[in-house]
């Protein structure tokens, strides 16, 4: 149905593959597009619980479509900025887990996009990097922001200004991904901690989710007071009530999502 992506379901596990591999998966406007309906239709299934947006085992991508954009006018290329701004707000805060499974390089506007996922892992052989400066040009997918944001900032103008990729140990050793994993393993890796994700009361990973995301943009006090609501709002969750009670019976949860 798709043409530029794919997007399958493995269990509870909804599965966004790039794929346009002889431009070694480059953005363009049918990706941002297809992937804006793909992420739509993930959000409002009831059986997904988690999602994987990967390239594949050897590549996750080449970042925005070189070609597409050196044609785009001073307005058109702002207005498309925005465009790709609100397809990966739509996946930072889809309210349920995201993680970017990294199989090879992911440079520009893909890295930007694993940077709206909530939890990244890397194959070794993996090269990440935000290379725009060679083009006279800025991470205008969220980079300036929300890179030195993820990482130490120090470390974010050093890839910003260099533009120079860094691998995947060094990628860990700033927290820019929280696994490395050998060449080839990086889907079942994602599989597994998505399989992980998805056994979890999908109400309480939803708030926790996005008390995480707005909190950090609020000052403490005000945050703290959001965080009580969340708190108090679970206690109507049926999952909040089995939870306790299993425990107390020394028991498995059986969460139904309610
Ligand atoms: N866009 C379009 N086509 C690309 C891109 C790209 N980003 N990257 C690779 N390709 C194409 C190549 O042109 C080539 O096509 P063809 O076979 O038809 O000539 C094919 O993919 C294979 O690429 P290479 O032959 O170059 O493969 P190599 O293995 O030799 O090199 C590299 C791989 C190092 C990844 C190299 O392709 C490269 O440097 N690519 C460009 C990387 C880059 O600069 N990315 C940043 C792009 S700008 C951006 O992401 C901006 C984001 C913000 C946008 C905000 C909205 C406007």
């Amino acid at each position: 149905m798709y043409e530029t992506i794919l997007l399958e379901q493995k269990e509870a596990i909804g599965i966004i593959t790039l794929n346009r591999p002889k431009k070694l998966n480059a953005l363009n406007r049918k990706v941002v597009a297809e992937m804006g309906a793909a992420i739509k239709e993930l959000r409002d299934s009831t059986g997904i619980k988690a999602v994987i947006i990967t390239g594949g085992e050897k590549v996750f991508g080449a970042g925005a479509d070189i070609d597409e954009i050196s044609q785009l006018s001073v307005f058109d290329s702002y207005l498309y900025s925005k465009d790709i701004h609100h397809l990966f707000l739509e996946i930072e805060n889809l309210p349920k887990p995201v993680i970017a499974a990294i199989g090879g390089i992911a440079l520009g506007g893909c890295l930007e996009l694993a940077l709206s996922c909530d939890v990244r892992l890397a194959s070794e052989k993996a090269k990440l990097g935000v290379p725009e400066i060679n083009l006279g040009l800025l991470p205008g997918a969220g980079g300036t922001q929300r890179l030195p944001r993820l990482v130490n900032p120090s470390w974010a103008k050093w890839m910003l200004f260099s533009g120079q990729p860094i691998n995947a140990n060094e990628a860990y050793q700033i927290g820019l991904v929280q696994k490395v994993v050998p060449e080839g393993e990086v889907l079942n890796e994602a599989l597994k901690i998505a399989a992980e994700f998805a056994s979890k009361p999908a109400i309480a990973l939803a708030t926790i989710k996005d008390l995480v995301n707005t909190g950090m943009g609020l000052e403490l006090p005000s945050a703290l007071k959001y965080e009580s609501r969340g708190f108090g709002m679970l206690f109507s969750t049926e999952d909040m009530h089995e939870g306790t009670k299993a425990f107390m019976e020394k028991r498995k949860p059986q969460f139904r999502n309610r």
